[in-house]
Formats: C-alpha cells, structure tokens, sequence
C-alpha cells in the first residue's frame, strides 16, 4: 500500500522533511510499498479536500497544519499556527493522551512541537530518539534545514547573494515546480549534486536573472521608517521573492512588511529583521499579528494570504500592520 505525503510546497524545509519522513517510515515503519508527494500552499479558505486523502494506505502531512480527519495517519509539525482551529487542536490531544494520563492512539503517529526551528530537525529527533533511526548522512540536510527555516543566515549578503548550494536550492525550491522531484535526492546525495541536477540547473539560471530585477524592484519601492521597510510590489506579479532583500537594502530596519500579488493571492509578509541588535522580549510576535487577520507563521515571520480579488483588504491590512510597528 501507498503512503500520501502532503508537505509545505514551496519551502526548503517542507521537501527536506518531506525526504525525511520517507526515510524515516522507510526504516522504521516499513509498512509503505510506494511513496506520492502533494505539496501544500496556504491560501485563503479551505486548505484540505476529502478528496485529496488515499482511501486506502496511509497520509502523512509534515511541515503543514494539522488536519482532523480520520484519514490522517502521520503528522510532524513545528508551526506556532499549526492549527486552524480549537476543535482541531483538541481533536489533536485527544489523539495524544487517554483520559486515564497513559498515552492515546496516535502518540507515535503525530508529533508537533513549535519550539523547534525546522520540521526537518523535528521529524529527525523523533525518528532517532523514539524509533532509533541512525541520522549519519543527514547532517548537512538538518544543518541547512535549521538555517533556512529559522533564517539563521550569517549575513544579509550571504542571504541575498546566495553562494551556498542549500541557498540556491532554496530559491529553486520557492519558485519552481521541482520539489517532488528532489524530495528522494535529498537524502541521497550531498546538497551540491542535488544542485548539479540538469531539472535544477534549468530553473536556476533564469531564476537567477529574476532575482537580481526583484532587487533592484524592491530597491526602488521599499521605504524604512522609524524601523519599519515597507513596500508594494502587487502592480509587478510575482510567485515570490528573497525575504531578506529589504534588510540587505536597509539594514536599520527591525521589520518589514511587504505587499505583493501572485497568480492565486495577494500576500502580505510580514518579518524580523533576523539580525537585529533587539533583544527578543522588545521584538512583536508576528505569527500574533498575522492570526489577527487570518494568517500565521512564526514568532518572528509571518504572512496573510488574501484572495486575488481582495486587494483593498490586503492593502488596508499592511498599512494597520506598518502603523503598528512603527508605533511600537
Ligand atoms: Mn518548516
């Protein structure tokens, strides 16, 4: 029997535990023949269909919000807003203890824990802790997971200029149709040959070329005041953008709220300046912000999807959160 992995599409750390997972129920649970990788956007409205679930064989979701159907038989995740709803946080715990203390049916089924920085490194703990999963090879993978997830980057410029190959296959990874791809590469071979892959070099270059327009769009657009970058990019469609070049171009800034528009949503992102000489008490809880008006993320990074028509809202919705910033 199959089983169905639904990860955070679009995201280093969604492929990197989406390769990990497979290991992991490859080793350790053994009950799978054949594995189907469906990656995960969050948009506005309903992010799971019934539909979507295999009927028989496993679901896994990973580095995505919780869901409480039946059908779901594994989940990892580390997001503060991991899940929609209360109902679905406590149909979540029901599943974790019994009413007696002693541990329920899906305890070592479905794992979250968002004190962790990539759900790589979370999924790995559990595998190596609980299962007894040897994590040699993995090293560089969960090394690259913790930095790009938790944009523990050295620098603004090793960030945007992107020398390391986990920073060009994040850019790929964001941008391109390629994760399904690489997901069974990422656990086969060193990050350098994933990136030497003809179906990765194809997307880079171009990739690349886009890169440098978006910073030198972003350059123009963005404004920092009283610590705060803002810019609206929603007149220059884009599926995405390098989320630290507002702090390469003005490393005074704290946050920075960006408004931009994609095929399916208008966006607003919202971030931490990862290099701020601020004590993390003074810093404002993003994922707090976002939840507000329906999105989430992270203490310091978050976004709201808004939908393609609802441009007025998602632009209201960046100017209150600018003004809050700035007021802080
Ligand atoms: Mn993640």
């Amino acid at each position: 029997m199959d089983c169905r992995v639904f990860y955070h599409d679009k995201c280093f750390d969604g492929a990197c535990s989406a390769a990990l997972f497979t290991k992991f129920h490859r080793e350790c649970a053994g009950t799978a023949t054949g594995f189907e990788y469906r990656g995960l956007v969050h948009r506005a409205g309903s992010l799971f269909d019934e539909s979507w679930w295999l009927t028989s064989g496993e679901n896994a979701i990973v580095d995505f919000k919780y869901s409480a159907s039946e059908r779901l038989t594994w989940w990892f995740d580390h997001h503060q807003s991991a899940f929609a709803s209360a109902e679905d946080e406590a149909h979540f715990r029901v599943g974790q203890v019994n009413a007696d203390g002693t541990p329920g049916p899906l305890a070592m089924r479905q794992f979250f824990d968002p004190s962790y920085t990539s759900c790589a490194g979370w999924i790995a703990h559990i595998a190596s802790t609980e299962f007894g999963m040897s994590l040699s090879g993995l090293r560089e993978l969960l090394y690259w997971a913790d930095i790009v997830d938790g944009a523990k980057y050295e620098s603004a410029k090793a960030a945007v200029e992107m020398e390391a190959a986990a920073m060009k296959l994040t850019l790929v990874i964001e941008s391109a149709d390629v994760s399904r791809q690489m997901i069974p590469l990422l656990t086969a071979m060193p990050l350098d040959e994933v990136l030497a892959q003809p179906f990765v070099q194809q997307e880079l270059g171009p990739l690349m070329e886009r890169h440098r327009q978006m910073l030198a769009l972003i350059g123009q657009r963005a404004v920092c005041e009283r610590g705060v970058i803002a810019f609206d990019i929603t007149d220059e469609p884009t599926e995405g953008y390098n989320k630290f070049i507002p702090y390469y171009l003005h490393p005074e800034g704290t946050y920075n709220v960006g408004l931009s528009r994609s095929s399916f949503r208008n966006k607003v992102s919202v971030g931490t300046n990862p290099w701020t000489t601020k004590s993390a008490v003074d810093l404002a809880n993003i994922a707090a912000i976002c939840e507000r008006y329906g999105g989430g993320g992270h203490a310091r990074v978050g976004a709201i999807s808004f939908p393609v028509e609802s441009e007025v809202d998602a632009r209201k919705a960046a100017a209150e959160i600018v003004a809050e910033l700035r007021a802080l």
